[in-house]
């Protein structure tokens, strides 16, 4: 469908009809359609920018990804094709690894995102050798591979389900949420959470990790101010007054 450059909802239209098309081509799951919708509602609550305290939070994941030792960009289908090259911008600039790991998973949905992913860059993108299994998590979204997620400190995960990120912080590692909906499991569970809309949030992140990388102390200050769940509150308390 052509849409008009001036329509006040451009944008919107054009990645609704992106994701339309990406599910005919079998990369989105069905579901991701409804993930969208249930994402631009809580978007409309913070004005589709990006709030102060999902700022702070930015900056806490680009410091929380550099000074982590061995640390993964997981991938949905949703992501992918959002954010897809900014993904793996993050992971080249860090750098971390980018793993497949789906929750309506078929090894065919595996292989299209990871070959879209390889679209925008050299890396090797994981998920295809899935040897590991998050403990707790016995369906298929629980596989994982032995030297991506499963052995992963820090995993950056993006419209993820609230079971995976729970047994993700079962295992141990810090886990940074990306998600509109600060009330939705994941969210409470994460280790952080970025309450922004996923293709704002990540050039954000890139951004302060490109200012942090070289500022150790910086880091450190963030790191040590322990805000990590305030900024999750702040959010709550954001959307509560907004309207
Ligand atoms: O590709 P798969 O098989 O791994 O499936 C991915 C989906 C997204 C379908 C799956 O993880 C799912 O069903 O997700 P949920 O449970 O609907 O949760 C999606 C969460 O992401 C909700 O809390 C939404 O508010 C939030 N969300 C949706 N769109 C965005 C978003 N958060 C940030 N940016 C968005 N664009």
């Amino acid at each position: 469908m052509e849409i008009p450059k001036d329509h006040p909802r451009y944008r919107s239209l054009v990645i609704r009809e992106r994701l339309v098309e990406a599910y005919k081509q079998g990369i989105l799951a069905p579901e991701g359609l409804i993930a969208h919708g249930r994402g631009e509602s809580f978007d409309y609550l913070i004005g589709e920018k990006t709030i102060p305290s999902a700022d702070k939070a930015e900056k806490i994941a680009a410091a929380m990804l550099i000074d982590s030792e061995d640390h993964v960009l997981s991938v949905n289908g949703n992501v992918a094709v959002l954010a897809g090259e900014s993904v793996l911008k993050l992971a080249e600039i860090v750098p971390c690894k980018v793993e497949v790991n789906l929750f309506h998973r078929t090894e065919e949905r595996i292989s299209k995102i990871a070959n879209l992913l390889e679209e925008f860059s050299e890396m090797p993108i994981l998920g295809r050798n899935t040897t590991a299994r998050i403990p707790g998590l016995d369906q298929p979204r629980g596989l994982c591979e032995e030297k991506g997620i499963f052995s992963a400190d820090t995993v950056l995960v993006a419209l993820e389900d609230g079971d995976r990120t729970e047994a993700l912080v079962r295992m141990g590692k810090n886990v940074i949420a990306i998600d509109l909906n600060p009330w939705c499991r994941t969210a409470q569970a994460a280790t952080l959470t970025v309450v922004d809309e996923v293709t704002r949030a990540l050039p954000r992140i890139i951004a302060y990790v490109e200012e942090l990388k070289e500022n150790q102390q910086a880091r450190k200050a963030l790191l040590e101010s322990n805000i990590m769940k305030t900024v999750l509150d702040e959010a709550k308390a954001y959307i509560r007054n907004a309207r």
